[in-house]
């Protein structure tokens, strides 16, 4: 028999917020569809609320009402569990899983009704599933009819993620205990990936001696399809292909962060696939350290998000212009966009059970301020395209970016992936010990 490695008071705590923050609302949260190809990963906010990984399932929540924490599961079946293993079945997710109740999924478009009649709102994501969305609009239907003419019309439909959004955005301890863990052992498997590397290995080894990290460290999967970019493939900001081979005289950008207890790390480092960075890629890397360190420090709580970008871009277009890679009036570039040229992204995102993180940036076109409890990376970049015949000669095909995983608090940012050293010497030191 299975049990649940987490704690569920965890869940529990989670759900009983929802009765300040959506009296008189139901959550109805679908289970991640199953791509037989890929291991399961259960949708991240049903698993916020429930803990429960199982596919197949719904979770109904109705915060303050009686049952309040419905499971529709799957059923037990000794048949059905030889091929895909163990079912927590209806008594299960209640001994288990502190439901309610549990209900089997087959059940779901009768006994659903009845508990909509008294609900205000309906919390649910429409679009992430057709045969679910049918569901849904069939018992919305049903719940009309089943009351009658008390002048409660059709139940209103609202992005869970108002709520659940903005729930996540901010980590208690216990996500901030997670996301430290997988940023640690992240850390660990970058460290071992720069050691590793040497001219004639291959991206796909490198990757391989990323994997064994995270997996000795019990991480759950990848955060993401990792990055593991040699020379001018650093350039593709998301090279996905990880099959080429490391160069004497290139650098190696690797982006990849492992996934523990549903918390995923995002790490980037850029280091000398020979151990030592030629004068051309020392003047990149500076220049992308120097941004990155320059937002970092700025970083505190009530600093609107997107002043990091602007941050970002006025050292390194300060840095293109002295480099020789832009021409003209700093503030001018930057007006005219100019920098996209070789910075074409963001600075970060949010950072939590997902890669890309739920959460608004902005609230009524303002920037938002940034809070304590906030995780988000920031990774800065460079990258000088191969064929690019403006740039002077010695800087195309490199690519650099690196990237920190920051929790703030109240006083100041914690670097979580600070276990990775990004200091030139630093790196070289590992590169070649
Ligand atoms: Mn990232």
């Amino acid at each position: 028999m299975r049990k649940p490695k987490v704690d569920m008071g965890v869940f529990k705590e989670r759900r009983d917020r929802l009765k300040e923050l959506a009296p008189g609302c139901a959550f109805l949260l679908s289970s991640a569809e199953e791509l037989h190809w890929m291991p399961y990963r259960q949708d991240s906010n049903f698993y916020y609320l429930t803990g429960f990984d199982e596919p197949g399932s719904i979770a109904l929540i109705r915060p303050g009402m009686d049952p309040e924490y419905v499971l529709f599961v799957q059923p037990k079946d000794p048949a059905m569990e030889i091929w895909d293993g163990y079912r927590y079945g209806q008594q299960g997710v209640v001994s288990e899983f502190g439901a309610d109740k549990g209900i089997l999924y087959s059940e779901f478009d009768k006994e659903a009704v009845e508990m909509l009649i008294d609900v205000d709102k309906l919390y649910f994501s429409l679009g992430n599933n057709a045969e679910m969305d049918r569901k849904v609009y069939a018992l919305l239907d049903k719940t009309m009819r089943a009351r009658g003419r008390t002048g409660k019309t059709r139940l209103p439909i609202h992005d869970p993620n108002d709520i659940l959004g903005e729930m996540r955005v901010i980590k208690s301890l216990y996500e901030q205990d997670c996301m430290r863990e997988s940023c640690r052992l992240s850390a660990q498997a970058h460290i071992e990936a720069m050691k590793f590397t040497k001219p004639g290995v291959t991206e796909r080894q490198v990757l391989g001696v990323l994997m064994h990290r995270f997996f000795q460290e019990n991480a759950l999967r990848e955060g993401y399809h990792s990055i593991v970019a040699s020379g001018a493939n650093a350039c593709t900001l998301h090279y996905r292909f990880n099959d080429d081979t490391c160069k004497d005289g290139d650098v190696l950008l690797i982006d990849a962060g492992a996934e523990k207890n549903y918390y995923t790390a995002d790490i980037t480092r850029t280091f000398p696939i020979n151990g030592k960075f030629s004068g051309p890629q020392k003047e990149i890397y500076d220049a992308v350290l120097k941004a990155q360190k320059e937002v970092i420090s700025a970083l505190k709580v009530g600093m609107a998000y997107f002043d990091m970008q602007k941050v970002a871009v006025k050292s390194l277009t300060e840095s293109l212009v002295s480099l020789g890679l832009l021409r003209g009036d700093v503030n001018e570039l930057i007006e005219t966009h100019k920098y996209r040229k070789y910075y074409p992204h963001n600075i970060g995102h949010f950072l939590g059970m997902d890669v890309h993180d739920v959460g608004l940036y902005a609230k009524a076109n303002e920037g938002r301020p940034l809070e304590a409890g906030m995780a988000f990376t920031v990774e800065p970049g460079l990258y000088v395209p191969v064929d690019d015949t403006e740039a002077p000669e010695e800087f195309r095909g490199i690519g650099v970016r690196i990237e920190d995983d920051i929790l703030l608090t109240a006083s100041g940012p914690e670097i979580m992936t600070k276990d990775v050293p990004k200091e030139r010497d630093e790196v070289e030191a590992i590169c070649n010990s």
